[in-house]
């Protein structure tokens, strides 16, 4: 089949409530949707959303990129192989020196086009047998007077793990929070927890010995520097996991942190379906539980991650999908719905949606 379509729209999608992330403040989410077409008429979606605080590429980046990838690749020939992750093809995509978001929203419209052509859905697409069901782990953040009351709002609402963040309060506040939390949520919800490189060695040493006899599944980033996980790891009484420091570590070097119990992939953050599927692979290899993870993407990205975390986990581990809950509108509708914490892949990779045109314009 021929690339017979590509066509990019900018959307602004409007916020519940103000994101502070990572330095940057979000009154709206905005990003690029791209459509490919093929020449037997299946069409493909994807989400190019660079987060801002996060990722290192700006949106006019992106968006130049995607324009440039527009003149570049319609036109062209398509073949499965492209799926490939040691194929020519990928090869092609991974010499073009894409941002991380650009270089995910064009491998989710690539492979949701190849699943419209073949008549899968994309978990089927990733892999023979995804997982059925996906969880998701409620997120916490914000003012702590709402925490709890939200914490206990999770557990009546099923869900199966929650993640907490901190690491902008002092460790005392932090410590308060993660026992009333840990109180709310019972034995049943599973807590996480983010400290977003907050804290020095022994303000994570004092948080720990602070929460002794709170379960924790466990902690991404605790340290300001890095460096010293693994002699954290070694004193530490909770299991650590990875997330800004897996932008920093080829799928090579991992093993250097077998020291962590799991790693959060983000596909928007870490550059898409070839690095994430390597990494994951790698990961649960080395016994490390990868975790699928969002950036605030659409449902359209959502959903993208839904399949991912279905192809990737063999047993029921909690995506970070509920950022979803902080857009107060979609780029699809109806909109995805992760009632109850956790999804039918199936389900809703096949209901059938439409684009939401009032949030883009054409590109
Ligand atoms: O620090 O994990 C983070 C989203 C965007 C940027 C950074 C982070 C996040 C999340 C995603 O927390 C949600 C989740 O993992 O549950
Ligand atoms: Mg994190």
């Amino acid at each position: 089949m021929i690339l017979s379509g590509f066509d990019l729209f900018q959307y602004r999608v409007p916020l519940v409530t103000t994101l502070k992330l990572g330095g940057a403040v979000l009154y709206e989410r905005e990003g690029l949707l791209v459509r490919l077409a093929s020449s037997t008429g299946a069409v493909g979606w994807g989400d190019v959303a660079p987060l801002p605080g996060f990722s290192l590429e700006s949106l006019a980046e992106a968006r130049q990129q995607m324009i440039a990838q527009r003149e570049a690749l319609r036109g062209w020939f398509i073949t499965s192989d492209w799926l490939e992750l040691e194929g020519a093809f990928v090869h092609h995509l991974g010499a073009q020196g894409l941002a991380p978001s650009v270089r995910f929203g064009l491998e989710l419209a690539l492979w949701n086009l190849h699943a419209a052509a073949q008549g899968q859905t994309l978990a089927q697409l990733l892999t023979p047998q995804p997982r059925a069901e996906v969880s998701l782990n409620g997120l916490l953040m914000g003012a702590s007077t709402e925490i709890v009351e939200k914490a206990r709002c999770m557990r009546e609402a099923r869900y199966r793990a929650v993640k907490l963040k901190i690491g902008r309060e002092s460790i005392d506040e932090a410590i308060y929070r993660v026992r009333e939390v840990g109180r709310a949520l019972g034995p049943d919800v599973r807590l996480r927890l983010d400290a977003n490189r907050a804290w020095s060695f022994d303000e994570a040493m004092a948080f720990a010995r602070g929460i002794a006899g709170v379960p924790i599944e466990y902690i991404e980033e605790p340290l300001q520097d890095p460096k010293r996980l693994p002699e954290l790891a070694e004193q530490y009484q909770m299991p650590l996991a990875l997330d800004e420091t897996l932008t920093e570590v080829s799928v090579e070097a991992l093993g250097v942190h077998q020291y962590a119990r799991a790693v959060i992939l983000k596909p928007t953050l870490l550059g898409g379906f070839v690095p994430v599927l390597r990494m994951a692979r790698r990961a649960s290899t080395l016994g490390m539980t990868p975790v699928l993870s969002a950036s605030f993407e659409t449902g359209i990205g959502l959903q993208g991650l839904v399949a991912l975390a279905a192809a990737v986990n063999k047993n029921d581990v909690a995506a970070g999908l509920d950022t979803y809950r902080w857009l107060a509108d979609d780029v699809i509708t109806p909109r995805l719905d992760f009632a109850q914490g956790r999804v039918d892949v199936a389900a809703m990779l096949e209901a059938p949606r439409a684009i939401n045109e009032s949030l883009l314009e054409a590109v």
